[in-house]
């Protein structure tokens, strides 16, 4: 029998984007207050908010001030209970960021922390002393630069594997983890149901930092999680994703093996590390594989299927948007990649994740025209580095590496309603919103029958009614096509088949013929080998 986080289907909330309730331009808790029943009618039973707490906002609440207190620009403590009230209500969980590898340089144990070196805080970071004159490794920060940064006051080093106002907490320090433990069991008492752990894997250092070794998945990462499931976590109905860079399946298994005693699901990021580059990453983009794509998420499928679960995603808060990056974005082709997507991600097995917009196919931001348009610290950080202080890319080369990839394309704001600023505003927007809500937006997709939006409230409700979707095993069909994606789905002597054409002109292949009866498709009459540009389709056996 599956557990309720294995049936979920999980919402995305990115709380600074969704919906201004006080026409500050900034997305608030009341915002998402109004969009709740929206959210209950797509299906989704979990709502997983980006971080709500106090913050300097150096990388949007990533870098948090105050665990236990709500950012003021998105509310009150009161505002959250009376979100988490109405969400109950309506049947909605709420998952909450859990923000525990780093905190802001403005949290009160990082001002204690940097006073002296024999304060009783000093340990809850990470301290050290120049190496013959530098840093102690070669480590760079997440947002450019070293990871190190140099305290005059006290004369020593601290670590922020992110930006410089995030400095990394020591978790071999008991007293700090015990800390990070009531703050949790805080949050759980107070009615959340869960945790996503922003990069959880790295929050064990190599004991030798001099060495060159590396942060992702440390040597005692899996105690100090064994350790916060039995002090936090076990005997709660609570569920829990970690985010993990640079996770394999074999590692996912003893992150959130069913046995593990440590996380529900991970997150994977194979699938999004797909056409970086080697020197620039994001910033220069080649070609994706389709055969590539089919390798990492069947791998995943078939490692996992019935030792742990995953967890399916195509973008999220620091991805671009998918239809722009594996579909098609342009006007002829966008909600039919859409749905081929949704359609191919839903039907694996996992508990799925929407981001908000994804269900309405927004696009990337294209309409950002130049740096100064881009809010995202990773962004502006970038364009400093290699743009203007290395003249390593062109301004041109680096605005196309941020239209296909810049974390801000999936940052603007939620496109509501054709109206001024997609109704998300009656103020200026602190990012601006996509032109394009014209016509890709909720009001004018909850009309139309055939919009993206109405195939995602298609996929949640298959997903209720075939237990098959939740259940059965995987595999995968034509490993090596380039431009057909199939597979099948086994359960009780049932089977699923899925099949879609990831391109736009059509193909013709024996498997797009399926058998049993054709439950979801997105072109009409789906019979025949011959699969049209992006079609989707999806049958059962009995
Ligand atoms: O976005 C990335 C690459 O450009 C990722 O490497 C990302 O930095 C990584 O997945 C960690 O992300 C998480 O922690 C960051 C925060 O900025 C991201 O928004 C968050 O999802 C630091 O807290
Ligand atoms: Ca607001």
């Amino acid at each position: 029998m599956a557990t309720w986080w294995q049936n979920a289907v999980v919402y995305q909330v990115y709380p600074r984007s969704f919906q201004d309730s006080n026409g500050d331009g900034i997305g608030d808790l009341n915002g998402i207050r109004e969009h709740l029943t929206y959210i209950r009618d797509l299906g989704a039973t979990v709502i997983w908010l980006n971080p709500v707490y106090a913050t300097p906002n150096a990388d949007n609440g990533y870098d948090i001030s105050d665990y236990q207190a709500i950012n003021p620009e998105f509310g009150t403590m009161a505002d959250f209970q009376a979100l988490l009230a109405d969400a109950h209500a309506l049947g909605l969980r709420i998952v909450m960021d859990l923000v525990v590898n780093h905190t802001s340089d403005e949290h009160p144990w990082f001002v204690e922390s940097r006073r002296s070196r024999d304060n009783a805080k000093r340990d809850y970071y990470i301290w050290r002393d120049p190496v013959a004159g530098h840093a102690p490794n070669q480590w760079g920060g997440g947002f450019g630069g070293s990871a190190w940064q140099w305290d005059e006051a006290t004369g020593q080093y601290y670590l922020h594997l992110f930006a410089t106002k995030q400095p990394d907490l020591n978790w071999e320090n008991p007293a700090m983890r015990a800390d990070v433990y009531a703050m949790m069991r805080w949050w759980l008492d107070a009615g959340v149901d869960g945790f996503r752990m922003d990069v959880i894997n790295f929050i064990s250092k190599p004991a030798d930092l001099t060495s060159g070794a590396s942060f992702v998945n440390g040597p005692h990462v899996h105690e100090y999680l064994q350790e916060m499931n039995q002090a936090v976590l076990a005997g709660r109905e609570v569920m829990t994703v970690g985010e993990t860079p640079g996770v394999t399946p074999a590692q996912a298994l003893q992150y959130a093996g069913f046995d593990s005693g440590e996380l529900n699901m991970v997150f994977t990021f194979q699938h999004m590390d797909l056409g970086l580059d080697r020197e620039y990453g994001r910033w220069v983009q080649h070609p994706w594989s389709l055969v590539e794509l089919k390798r990492i998420m069947s791998q995943w499928q078939v490692a996992l299927h019935g030792k742990a679960w995953n967890s399916l995603y195509w973008n999220n808060h620091d991805q671009p948007r998918v239809v722009s990056r594996f579909g098609n974005d342009a006007p002829q082709w966008r909600v039919q990649s859409a749905k081929l997507l949704a359609a191919v991600l839903h039907c694996l097995q996992g508990t799925p994740y929407i981001y908000q917009g994804e269900e309405l196919g927004m696009t990337n931001a294209y309409h950002l025209a130049s740096i100064a348009d881009y809010r995202d610290i990773e962004t502006v950080n970038a364009y400093q580095e290699l743009v203007i202080d290395q003249h390593k890319l062109t301004p041109t080369q680096m605005l196309a590496g941020m239209h296909a990839s810049s974390r801000d394309n999936a940052r603007t704001p939620m496109q509501w309603t054709a109206a001024a600023n997609a109704g998300f505003t009656t103020g200026t927007p602190w990012l601006a919103v996509n032109p394009n809500h014209a016509t890709i937006n909720a009001a004018a997709e909850a009309a139309d029958a055939d919009s993206v939006l109405a195939w995602y409230r298609q996929l949640t409700a298959l997903r209720r009614e075939l237990p098959i979707i939740v259940e059965g095993d995987y595999e995968l069909l034509l490993p090596d096509d380039p431009q057909v994606w199939a597979y099948r789905r086994h359960w009780q002597g049932q089977t699923l088949n899925v099949v879609a054409n990831f391109g736009t002109e059509p193909v013709t292949r024996e498997a797009a013929d399926l058998p049993g009866e054709v439950v979801l498709a997105n072109y009409p009459a789906p019979h025949g080998t011959t699969l049209r540009g992006y079609e989707v389709r999806v049958s059962l056996q009995k």
